[in-house]
């Protein structure tokens, strides 16, 4: 097996760091960890503490076998540190410093660019956690409900592997801020996560796999990002991040598909053919596809704020600085410096939203929600071929991408989701028909009611094709300890 594939599971805290010869970087982790297990058991899932779950462990950098499954109870989770193995001879692929070797120490002058897009991305990990604690008392299944504690406990993972990089490269400020990730709470007044998105609830099981088909796809957007890095701790750590994201998507593509499924079929059994009747469909104890839709409409507009301004110096900088690439930059084929090139971004100009050439460089937040959208529509097309199949005369779209948003280019404005710019009056007389309304919450909220016998799915969704680890139907994925 190639160097630093094997990962040391003999200490406190698994991995593949060498972490036994570093003492002063052993002993920083070491006392950061019993506040992230105080973190866990306060705002991880709520009452399933002590259920063993059928989880998966990383336990390995083998991209042919690196997970093992178990039973486990969450807090007593091996959430290791481990990093893709590194590339030889490896050099910067772009900006100023390309064809450069890549750093393995912090570049001084980009330490504090550095050190925040860290710190953005290991905040946005335990808020996700934070977010879905109250869940597990609705899931649909033990299935759904295992699927879920897997994307928790790894986005918890995800943590460390931002918090190593703090405590090992950041000397005490590097320690404040791992202290901080902690101390900041999801929707928090005082003490907010950073991101916007991190501060929503997600109310319902429909939202949660809404957040992790659309904001876990931001993650992996992101991670890829990143995973460029001429800083190659930062770049190897989420290219093995990367590995555990797919998993996340897959949970909420799979969920909604399934919600969708359940839908058609019984629309079909009870002979509805009209999908926007929506009254006669909610008596059937499924979810309406009106209801997906806003759905949609929330979470990817949401989403699309995480992406930031469309036209913004931080990005050209960390560009420039050989610290953030492009999506899958080592496959584009140009001078990967963009100095002389432009990149078409939407505006809103005088009313109208117009593409407008700006300096590439520039409009690397926008090239990234481009790839990101792109990456959507695939996903919503998959859907649409469940409801094509089914004969239901219904297609989920995704909105435009100046529907309800707040920052950036169309902050503010009052544009539908098919893109036609409105006054402000119009367009709250006719926003809870594209988002979802209280009533809609409440009838989401009467349909989440927990299915905890092994094997059976609540009526609003169907069972999925394959279980996991190739487990049977009937697989006890949870064993419940209930307080
Ligand atoms: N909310 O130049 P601008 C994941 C701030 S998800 C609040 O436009 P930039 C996951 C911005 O901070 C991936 N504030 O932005 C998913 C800046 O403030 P300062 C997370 C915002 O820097 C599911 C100012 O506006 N990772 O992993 O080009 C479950 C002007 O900013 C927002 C990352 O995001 C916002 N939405 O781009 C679990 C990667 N947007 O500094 C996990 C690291 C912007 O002037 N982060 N602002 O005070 C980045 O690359 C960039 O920081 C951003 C923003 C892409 C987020
Ligand atoms: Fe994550
Ligand atoms: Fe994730």
């Amino acid at each position: 097996m190639p160097d630093g594939m094997l990962v040391d599971y003999d200490g406190l805290i698994p991995n593949n760091v060498g972490l036994n010869q570093d003492a002063r970087l052993r002993k920083a982790l070491e006392t950061w960890h019993p506040g992230y297990i105080d973190w866990w058991k306060e705002m991880g899932p709520e009452g399933f503490q002590e259920s063993l779950v059928y989880l998966r462990t990383a336990v390995s950098v083998d991209p042919k076998g690196w997970a093992r499954f178990g039973y486990v109870k969450m807090p007593e989770y091996r959430w290791g540190i481990l990093l893709a193995p590194a590339v030889e001879g490896r050099r910067i692929g772009f900006g100023q410093h390309k064809g450069e070797p890549a750093w393995q120490e912090v570049p001084g002058e980009y330490r504090a660019m550095l050190r925040r897009l860290i710190v953005i991305q290991g905040d946005t990990e335990p808020a996700s956690v934070e977010q879905q604690r109250h869940l597990g008392k609705t899931a649909p299944s033990l299935y759904d409900m295992r699927n879920l504690f897997q994307v928790n406990v790894e986005e918890g993972r995800h943590l460390w592997a931002m918090v190593y990089l703090l405590q090992k490269y950041f000397g005490k400020d590097g320690r404040e801020e791992a202290e901080e990730l902690l101390r900041r709470r999801s929707g928090s007044r005082d003490a907010p996560r950073m991101l916007g998105a991190f501060n929503e609830a997600t109310p319902d099981w429909l939202s949660f796999f809404m957040f992790t088909f659309f904001t876990d796809r931001d993650g992996k957007m992101q991670l890829e990002a990143l995973a460029q890095s001429g800083f190659d701790p930062l770049s190897r750590t989420c290219r093995f991040m990367l590995t555990e994201e797919a998993h996340h998507m897959f949970v909420g593509e799979t969920g909604v598909q399934r919600i969708v499924e359940r839908t058609a079929q019984a629309m079909n059994a009870a002979g509805i053919e009209d999908p926007t009747d929506v009254e006669r469909v909610r008596a059937l104890g499924v979810i309406d596809l009106p209801l997906v839709q806003k759905k949609i409409n929330l979470h990817f507009s949401l989403t699309l704020d995480l992406f930031g301004n469309e036209v913004s110096t931080n990005a050209a900088n960390a560009y420039n600085a050989g610290l953030k690439g492009r999506y899958r930059e080592d496959k584009i084929d140009d001078d990967h410096r963009l100095l002389d090139s432009t990149y078409p971004v939407l505006r809103l100009k005088e009313g109208r939203i117009v593409e407008e050439q700006v300096p590439a460089l520039s409009a690397l937040n926008m090239r990234l929600r481009d790839d990101y959208v792109a990456d959507c529509r695939a996903g919503v097309e998959r859907w649409n071929r469940v409801l094509e199949k089914a004969n239901i005369p219904f297609r989920l779209t995704l909105p435009h991408v100046a529907f309800n948003r707040r920052i950036g280019e169309f902050a503010g404005a009052h544009v539908t989701p098919e893109g036609e710019v409105v006054d402000a009056a119009s367009w709250a007389a006719r926003c809870g028909s594209w988002l979802p309304s209280a009533e809609d919450g409440m009838f989401l909220e009467g349909l989440m009611r927990p299915e905890y016998a092994p094997g059976r799915y609540a009526g609003w969704i169907a069972p999925p094709k394959v279980g996991i680890d190739g487990k049977p139907g009937e697989f006890e994925y949870v064993k419940l300890h209930m307080a």
